[in-house]
């Protein structure tokens, strides 16, 4: 007898499954399953994969084995080697979650979107801690205009302040991913989606406060039948982009290329470069253009060290 499960924990060696609909489900509501020795298991379709959080799995007796993936996010770990690693799989929005308190850093944001574009998902950008900023609006304005085409909202989870339109914003995606830099409240909003204390507390502070300290990428079943992968804060995240990920994040610097004299313009000493002429008139920021420079050469980089296996690989080694 067959049963679907997915991937809510990956360990060395071990994989936990939650149920997915599952016929029969144990008690404690998880198994979990031994990979390989080299870490993967194998798929229905294709080669063996290292399975990562949100994969879907079909257990066929003592067997697990791994569906094709409908969207994975990657990243490369940053290192001598690239290694590619699936951060999630089969996830409909990317939840890019910054504080507005410290101030958000843009830059971050622009390399998330471009991460999240290249995902196969969407993105949605969240700027959290709103009570504790009386200049929401004008970060909300920046904001926007470094994610054109994308949804950005603020909130908080300890007011309650835009909970309600970001559950509205969500309500067609079944699973969803929340990155962002540690501290950015990504388990604190988990909880306040799921309605519950899902997300398990880590160490207590010195003054007996629960803190909420992510070690490791989970996936957490809501009772209404959807899915919300929380993830740790990533200090640097390998950037792992395609040409058509960096043209989405900057689809406005895009739009201005289409006036340049020359169709494989760089935009930077070409006559008649209407993305420059576009700075010069102070049309288009001069830092949005120095980061599509930024995340472009990073892109052309991280390509030009991985060589690229089929789709569904989970780690990819690559030659130095
Ligand atoms: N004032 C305020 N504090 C928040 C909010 N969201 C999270 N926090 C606090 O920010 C800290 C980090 O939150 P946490 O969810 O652990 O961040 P993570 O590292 O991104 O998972 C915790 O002390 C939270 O209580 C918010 O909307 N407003
Ligand atoms: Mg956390
Ligand atoms: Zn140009």
């Amino acid at each position: 007898m067959t049963s679907m499960w997915r991937v809510s924990r990956v360990d060395k060696g071990a994989v936990r499954l939650v149920p997915d609909g599952a016929a029969s489900v144990p008690a404690d509501g998880t198994v979990v399953v031994g990979t390989e020795r080299d870490g993967t298991l194998p798929m229905t379709a294709g080669e063996p994969v290292v399975p990562a959080v949100g994969d879907r799995v079909v257990l066929d007796g003592e067997r697990a084995l791994v569906m094709p993936r409908t969207s994975e996010l990657v990243r490369d770990t940053v290192g001598k080697t690239s290694l590619v690693q699936v951060i999630a799989a089969n996830v409909d929005v990317v939840l890019i979650v910054e504080h507005l308190e410290p101030e958000p850093a843009l830059g971050r944001i622009e390399r998330m979107l471009t991460i999240a574009w290249r995902s196969d998902a969407v993105p949605v950008v969240v700027l959290t801690k709103v009570d504790l900023v009386d200049d929401a609006d004008r970060w909300l304005e920046a904001t926007r205009a470094v994610a054109p085409g994308v949804d950005v909202l603020a909130i908080s989870a300890a007011t309650g302040a835009g909970l309600e339109a970001l559950t509205a914003t969500l309500q067609q995606a079944r699973t969803l991913v929340l990155v962002g830099p540690s501290g950015a409240g990504k388990s604190t909003l988990v909880n306040a989606l799921a309605g519950a204390e899902v997300m398990v507390t880590g160490e207590v502070r010195g003054d007996g406060r629960g803190m909420h300290t992510t070690t490791h990428r989970e996936l957490i079943p809501l009772p209404d039948g959807r899915w919300l992968i929380d993830t740790p804060g990533v200090r640097s995240i390998g950037l792992v982009a395609t040409e058509e990920a960096v043209a989405a994040t900057f689809s406005d610097v895009e739009e201005r290329a289409r006036g340049c004299r020359f169709r494989d313009c760089t935009h930077t000493n070409e006559p008649e470069c209407a993305v420059v002429e576009a700075v010069e008139a102070g049309e288009l920021p001069e830092r949005r253009l120095a980061s599509w420079h930024s995340l472009r050469r990073e892109a052309t980089r991280q390509a030009a060290r991985a060589v690229r296996a089929p789709k569904a690989a989970g780690h990819i080694r690559t030659r130095r």
